[in-house]
This record gives structure tokens, sequence and C-alpha cells, in this order.
């Protein structure tokens, strides 16, 4: 994520990863502030043995683009909410990435979806993950009542 400031948003995406056991690392790595960090997470992602990357990042939210475009790993961008423009600033930033670097792009705050996502990503070659999501799908479905309380 690209600031402290967007851990309370993106522990929604560390809650289901733990869930679907998905090993992760949390790291702070802005595409401004920090660059060199950047390059060199970005550059050795695929390296260090990570499936997919998930950048959460707010208002002119280039860190999922710049990183997508350092390693051909799937991205999932997450559009943090901002005071100023509610996150429509981030998701265009994310959304809108032109022809050649794709992202995958969430909702804006969609941290717990992005885990999701990337369970699904990573289920293709991962027979215990791809069991993990469709029992928590399994659990999900059951867990919605027929009629309103
Ligand atoms: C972005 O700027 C971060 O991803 C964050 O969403 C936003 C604001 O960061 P802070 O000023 O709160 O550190 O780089």
């Amino acid at each position: 994520m690209g600031s402290q400031s967007d851990y309370p948003i993106m522990k929604d995406c560390e809650k289901i990863l733990k869930i679907l056991k998905i090993k992760y690392q949390v790291l702070i790595v802005s595409a401004h502030r920090t660059p060199k960090r950047m390059f060199q997470f970005a550059e050795s992602a695929e390296k260090n043995g990570f499936g997919v990357v998930i950048a959460g990042a707010g208002g002119a939210a280039h860190l999922a683009g710049m990183i997508a475009s350092l390693t051909t790993l799937p991205v999932l961008g997450v559009p943090m909410e901002t005071k100023k423009l509610k996150g429509l600033d981030s998701l265009l930033s994310m959304a809108q990435m032109p022809k050649g670097v794709p992202i995958g792009c969430l909702a804006i705050d969609g941290a717990f979806n992005a885990g999701l996502l990337a369970a699904s990503i990573i289920g293709n070659f991962d027979h215990k993950i791809k069991s993990n999501l469709e029992k928590w799908r399994r659990l999900q479905t059951q867990s919605i009542k027929k009629k309103p309380k």
C-alpha cells in the first residue's frame, strides 16, 4: 500500500487472505515517496515467489500501474476513498490505465474483494487455495437468510 493511512482498509484484505490460508506480505511502498523501494519490490516480486500483487493507493494512485509496468505478475489495484473526491480520483487513476499495461481494478476500498480475486488467480495453480475458496463461497451462500429479520 502507498501509505500507513491505507492500512485500516487494507486490513480487510489481510483478513480474507488469512482465512483462505494464502501466504502474504504487507508492505508500505509508495510510487512517489519511496520510488526506489517500489522498483526494487516490483522487479524482484516474481523471483521472490509472489503470485499476485495487490496495490492499495489513493489520490493520484499510480502505485498499481507503476508496479504493473515493472512485472508481468497480475496486479490488482484497490482505489482508496479520499477526502476531497471520495476516491473517484483513485478509481480513475487505476481503472483508466492506458493500453499495454493492465491492472485489475477493484471497487473503492474493495480490499476484501481484492483478496478474494487474488485467491481465484492463485487457485488456478494451487488446488489447496482453490478448495479453500470454494469452501468459503459455500459458507457465504449458506449464511444468507431467505427472509429479513
Ligand atoms: C497515497 O496517498 C497513499 O496511497 C494514500 O492513500 C494517500 C495519502 O497518503 P498519506 O498522506 O495519508 O500518507 O500515496
